[in-house]
């Protein structure tokens, strides 16, 4: 995949605006501050793409990147305690909007911290990729702050607790700082467009 091209394409932030399905999409979910612009902006090569550690929270839209025969997608951020019931609602109303407009979604990326147990609001994003049928693949972010025996531990645990919604190796360590887990990311990318 050539990423030279990509650029950003659009926000949207009600599913009403939300561009007909004409290419193929491979979007990416998980909580605020999980590491998913960083991860974007190193799966394509580029410093600053998608906007890192900007406020999180403060906005809910859906961001398209359109790269040469596909767009990344990278879903609102979930999880910021501090955003109104309406934004939660919207946010909600969003993602189901998304799933359900008929597009042309290939593969899903679900972060998750690799230093902490997933969350249930995690668990509700891995619903939703199993109830919409969208194959994904789990990236276990900043796998490069933990130790070795941690590393260990913490996959193995992450493995056995999601074992009912993904094999064992659709689960993926990564790390922007350190480039791990990149190639994988695009090799998955790559083999669903
Ligand atoms: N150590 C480390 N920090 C990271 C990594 N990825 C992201 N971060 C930091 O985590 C914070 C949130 O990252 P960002 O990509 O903006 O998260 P987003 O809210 O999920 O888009 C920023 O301060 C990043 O520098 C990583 O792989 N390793
Ligand atoms: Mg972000």
């Amino acid at each position: 995949m050539n990423y030279n091209k990509i650029e950003f394409f659009a926000a949207y932030g009600t599913k009403e605006q939300l561009p007909e399905s004409n290419l193929p999409e491979i979007c990416f979910a998980g909580r605020s501050n999980v590491g998913k612009s960083s991860l974007i902006n190193k799966i394509v090569g580029k410093k600053a793409l998608a906007k890192t550690g900007s406020k999180p929270g403060k906005t809910v839209t859906i961001n398209f990147f359109s790269a040469e025969n596909l767009y990344l997608v990278d879903l609102p951020g979930y999880g910021y305690a501090k955003i109104s019931f309406e934004e939660k609602e919207r946010f909600a109303t969003l993602m189901e909007g998304y799933f359900t407009t008929n597009r042309n979604i290939r593969h899903g990326f679900a972060l998750v911290d690799m230093r902490r147990e997933p969350t249930d609001l995690d668990f509700s994003m891995f619903d939703l990729f199993r109830d919409y049928n969208i194959p994904f693949t789990v990236v276990l972010t900043k796998c490069d702050k933990l130790n070795k025996g941690e590393y260990q531990k913490n996959l193995a645990e992450i493995k056995e607790m999601l074992s009912c919604y993904v094999k064992a190796d659709d689960i993926v360590p990564f790390s922007a700082t350190k480039n791990i887990g990149v190639e994988t990311i695009r090799e998955i990318i790559e083999k669903n467009c």
